[in-house]
């Protein structure tokens, strides 16, 4: 019996090596469109070398910290916001950031930009100060996007803020404004470098590996850069990371990692960053998460079916305001614009799901922000201030979900409903897996509401009354708390 099990084995190896490379293959250029891999049984795994450093989710103070953060600001910052979507009177309707692509411009033309890029009215304590007051507790910046154009006066490049009639460093004031806070400072980083000439999008030939390597060793520089300078970051959120050239280089992004977490104990650094031996992105040929959280959701939310169906990983998702703006671009006419409403369900579905959310700011060239944004960063804040602990710390309760709104849990056993709908009966439908009874339910800036249990394991909860101009928050006591809160199968959230 030993030997046709060992040969099925092998067989079954071999196929599975077949099935992630060809999937390797076929995952490129997109973003945000991996899946997690099924996982195998651990006797079946393949070796790998630059597969995920640490299996499961990490539970160390500074992992926590992150996990309970749950809202987080995003800023999009660099020679874009100059042109803001229009080059040589033609305004395009794709991304602000890349409009360099859209425009076709040169490098060289582009970089121009350099000479105007004079942001007078820049002041990152008012900076921090308004995103403390947004109740983010993290803020998340541009260092360097695909144009390569640094914030922070790198002595690896003249492309930076210290060759600009500014010259002065962006990113070290805007640091430890966020640490005065207390708020967390975490760095975006794009790989992927229009400026750099070394840089390739597939290694296609010895000349290429030669040229990348050089190209890697110079974005290893500004990596250990930015972690020596900043040594207060609190976490590394890589992009431009999808090209062959750097698929074909899974090392490099292990390394890296490691790299990042011996220069800043603690650090967190997302699943975009990695590769694996096999050109496996996000999630290597085993399945296993790389990294310390998944940061593929951009622009929308974990698919509760297909996504969270068993979740052993944590997560960070990013939203723009427009459709698809990060940078700043001066005609949000363009397409729709989310309301302050939406960008705030938007923050409480994700923490609902057991995730953080990042809401994307992309300030104007003279560094102040767009109206529009302000006064998002009021809006939030205002609710986050009455209504703040359902998010913090919170996340998925392990109820099925109501076409009322969201549920989220606290560390004990509190569970909050996020009311955005009103239903026209005024009766909030909760639905408790078996042996769960509701014992309480209070408005969280008011009194007690009435609660009925309708049938076995269901529950009406009374909306308070009067007109609700906001979306409102219940806190539920709740006796008999037997559901796990790590499996999605039975609640679509
Ligand atoms: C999408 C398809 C193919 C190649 C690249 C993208 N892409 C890149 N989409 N968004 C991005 C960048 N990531 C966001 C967080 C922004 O920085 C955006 O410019």
């Amino acid at each position: 019996m030993r030997i046709p099990y060992k040969i099925l084995f092998n067989l079954m190896k071999k196929l599975f090596l077949t099935v992630a490379l060809f999937s390797a293959t076929l995952s490129y250029a997109q973003v945000g469109t991996q899946q997690a891999s099924m996982k195998l049984p651990a006797e079946m795994e393949i070796k790998l070398e630059y597969g995920a450093d640490r299996l499961g989710k990490r539970y160390d103070k500074d992992m926590q910290k992150f996990r309970e953060n749950r809202l987080g600001a995003f800023v999009h910052w660099g020679l874009y916001a100059i042109p803001g979507g229009e080059w040589n009177g033609k305004v395009y309707h794709g991304a602000a950031e890349w409009l360099k692509a859209w425009a076709k411009v040169p490098i060289g033309e582009w970089l121009n930009l350099m000479e105007q890029w004079n942001p007078t009215d820049y002041n990152p304590v008012k900076w921090a100060k308004s995103f403390k007051k947004m109740g983010v507790k993290y803020v998340k910046i541009t260092t360097k996007h695909h144009e390569g154009f640094c914030l922070w006066p790198s002595k690896y490049t003249k492309h930076t803020v210290a060759n600009t009639p500014y010259k002065k460093d962006l990113i070290g004031p805007l640091v430890k404004a966020c640490n005065d806070e207390g708020i967390d400072i975490a760095f975006y980083f794009s790989v992927m470098d229009w400026s750099h000439p070394d840089y390739r999008y597939d290694i296609k030939t010895p000349e290429d590996q030669e040229a990348f390597n050089c190209f890697l060793d110079f974005t290893e520089n500004q990596l250990r850069e930015l972690a020596t300078t900043y040594p207060t970051v609190k976490d590394f959120w890589f992009d431009g990371t999808w090209d062959k050239s750097i698929k074909k280089n899974g090392w490099w992004t292990a390394k890296m990692e490691r790299m990042l977490k011996e220069l800043v104990p603690g650090v967190t650094v997302n699943s975009r960053l990695r590769a694996d031996d096999y050109g496996k992105r996000h999630f290597d040929s085993n399945g296993h998460l790389m990294g310390d959280y998944e940061s593929a959701y951009e622009r929308r939310l974990p698919d509760p079916v297909k996504d969270l169906q068993v979740v052993d990983w944590d997560w960070e998702a990013c939203m723009t305001v427009p459709e698809n703006q990060w940078g700043y671009h001066k005609d949000w006419s363009l397409s729709y614009v989310k309301t302050n409403e939406e960008i705030l369900e938007r923050v409480v579905h994700a923490v609902s799901m057991g995730g953080n959310m990042l809401v994307n700011f992309g300030p104007m060239a003279n560094g102040d922000f767009r109206k529009e944004e302000k006064d998002i960063m009021d809006y939030i804040g205002r609710w986050m201030n009455k209504n703040g602990e359902c998010i913090y710390g919170c996340g998925y309760a392990g109820l099925p979900k109501q076409d009322w709104g969201y549920f989220t849990k606290d560390k004990k056993d509190g569970i909050y409903m996020i009311v955005f709908n009103r239903p026209f009966s005024g009766m909030l439908r909760v639905n408790v897996p078996k042996g769960m009874q509701i014992e309480k339910a209070e408005s969280l800036n008011g009194g007690e509401l009435k609660v009925m249990e309708t049938t076995r394991n269901e529950y009406n909860v009374c909306a308070p009354k009067g007109n609700m101009s906001e979306p409102y928050v219940i806190k539920l006591q709740v006796k008999n708390k037997t559901v796990k809160t790590d499996q999605y199968r039975e609640a679509l959230t």
